[in-house]
């Protein structure tokens, strides 16, 4: 065929004159869209079936929330307020293309059920792409034999677990069981560091002196209690040379931990949330029960602390910032099971953020200056892809990536209130506050989710995403050398890309 009889390309969707971000650069180009992918980017591409001109907005890679619990069963026993349909209304109204959820099992539960379960609610209900980790309370034979692996391989490549709580938390011998299992197949270890005892010490002797207000919470969990536990969880993840992920980092010191662990060469990574850069635990101390909405686990701590976690996320100690999302009504159902009478240790823990944790950090990191937009993009979604195995498909604007594309108007001013969100929570721990920047326009797959501050998809259209092995555990570093002899005896094996 002459190129002058060449067809024109036919893209469903370009998208045009817009200021495009990745994690390493920003230029100038059209974006051109086929069945959901991205199939060119470049400049003076032609019209699509779908044309967008993006003149005057910032293109970025659609947000990936790694850390959010929806419609789920807390270990206390209490049903989030956000079902699979409202979670993933309000992460898309705040710019977030992808969510990763738990599907929690409580000690007497099968495996397979609770992933059976979790997947048909998700599948009925979701309106942007999803995936679970397995918040896995019971290690014993058969899940480290035979559920875990069977897990790994339907695309479900992390698991979170526990070093406090009752109905929920491991020894360490347990987490090394579970750190074997994750390095030998392939996935990625998420935990919750806390030292159980510590806070369980602290409480029992506050309650006993009648200190039940929501602000005893933050008291009753000292920072030492994080930084004593992610220490340890660094020390089993060297023993065995597994990665680890410390998940929601709120202390100064943890933070320090963490970055003189990845100086000696461990292989730890490490998330912070939005409630770690604009909450403090002082929030919590207001009349009645109001502080119970700003209480979550590790709770926020002071100025010096959101100070660490800027640096961390600055200084690389710190590679993704998700919400954290735990959405808890201000009532019986959540925070206030026993109505009045409900003590500190009897509230849901957990904030709501899914919506806002986007714009929050574009407006203080962005806007201000603290972080490049770059550092933004790499923070917010392309770190999250590779280290939970969602790259090259999510995280990046490139050829061959799902066209999950959000259009930033980084001049819009917005108050935020509770009323403007799209959760079913009820309150925002961020009332109030002026935010500059608003995802207005935004993409999954090529369609267009939301436009005109409207939902434009249907429930159900969002889908599951099977995960590949996590980039820092397929690629991790032989241990240091003198460390580990005992692995030779005991043939310790490493999960392979082709597995
Ligand atoms: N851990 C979380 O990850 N979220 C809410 C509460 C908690 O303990
Ligand atoms: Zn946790
Ligand atoms: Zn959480």
């Amino acid at each position: 065929m002459q190129p002058s009889d060449t067809p024109p390309v036919e893209f469903d969707l370009t998208i045009r004159n817009g200021r495009i971000s990745n994690a390493d650069r920003t230029f100038f180009a059209d974006i051109g869209v086929r069945n959901g992918v991205i199939v060119e980017v470049a400049r003076g591409l032609p019209a699509g079936k779908q044309d967008v001109d993006a003149g005057g907005m910032w293109v970025l890679p659609g947000g990936i929330d790694s850390h959010t619990h929806i419609e789920q069963l807390s270990g206390m026993g209490v049903m989030c307020a956000d079902d699979f349909y409202s979670g993933t209304v309000s992460a898309a109204f705040g710019g977030t293309t992808t969510i990763l959820s738990f599907a929690a099992q409580h000690r007497n539960d099968r495996i397979p059920d609770v992933l059976e379960d979790y997947s048909r609610r998700a599948r009925e209900k979701a309106v942007i792409d999803y995936g679970f980790h397995l918040i896995l309370a019971n290690p014993d034979e058969q899940a480290l034999m035979h559920d875990l692996p069977a897990v790994i391989d339907a695309g479900i490549t992390s698991f979170k677990v526990y070093m406090t709580y009752d109905k929920l938390k491991l020894d360490d011998y347990q987490l090394l069981d579970v750190l074997a299992v994750a390095g030998e197949r392939g996935a990625m270890v998420m935990l919750h560091a806390e030292n159980h005892d510590m806070i369980r010490w602290v409480a029992r002797r506050l309650l006993e002196r009648g200190h039940t207000a929501p602000k005893f919470h933050a008291v009753s969990h000292d920072p030492l209690a994080e930084s004593e536990a992610t220490h340890r969880a660094i020390a089993l993840s060297r023993l065995i040379n597994v990665p680890v992920l410390i998940v929601h980092v709120a202390g100064a010191e943890t933070v320090d931990i963490i970055r003189k662990a990845q100086h000696l060469g461990a292989q730890v990574y490490a998330e912070s949330c939005p409630q770690y850069l604009f909450l403090e635990a002082k929030d919590s101390d207001l009349p009645g029960f109001e502080g119970a909405k700003f209480c979550c686990s590790p709770p926020p701590g002071d100025k010096a602390s959101q100070e660490a976690v800027w640096q961390g996320f600055k200084d690389g100690t710190l590679n993704v910032y998700s919400s954290d999302h735990a959405p808890y009504r201000f009532d019986e159902s959540g925070k206030l099971p026993k109505g009045d009478a409900t003590t500190f240790k009897e509230m849901a823990n957990g904030v709501p953020g899914i919506e806002l944790r986007l714009p929050l950090l574009f407006s203080e990191g962005v806007m201000k200056g603290r972080l490049t937009l770059e550092e933004f993009v790499a923070l917010t979604s392309t770190n999250h892809a590779h280290m939970y195995g969602l790259a090259p498909r999510k995280g990046a604007i490139a050829v061959g990536a799902d066209a999950d594309l959000v259009l930033w108007d980084p001049n819009r001013k917005t108050v935020v209130s509770a009323e403007m969100l799209h959760d079913r929570v009820g309150y925002t721990p961020y009332e109030g506050r002026e935010i500059q920047g608003w995802p207005v326009e935004v993409y999954s797959r090529g369609r267009c989710v939301i436009k005109d501050n409207q939902l434009q998809v249907e429930r159900g259209s969002g889908q599951f995403i099977a995960r590949s092995r996590p980039d820092p555990v397929l690629n991790r570093r032989a241990p240091a050398e003198g460390r580990g002899i005992f692995s030779q005896f005991i043939g310790l094996k490493s999960a392979t890309a082709t597995e």
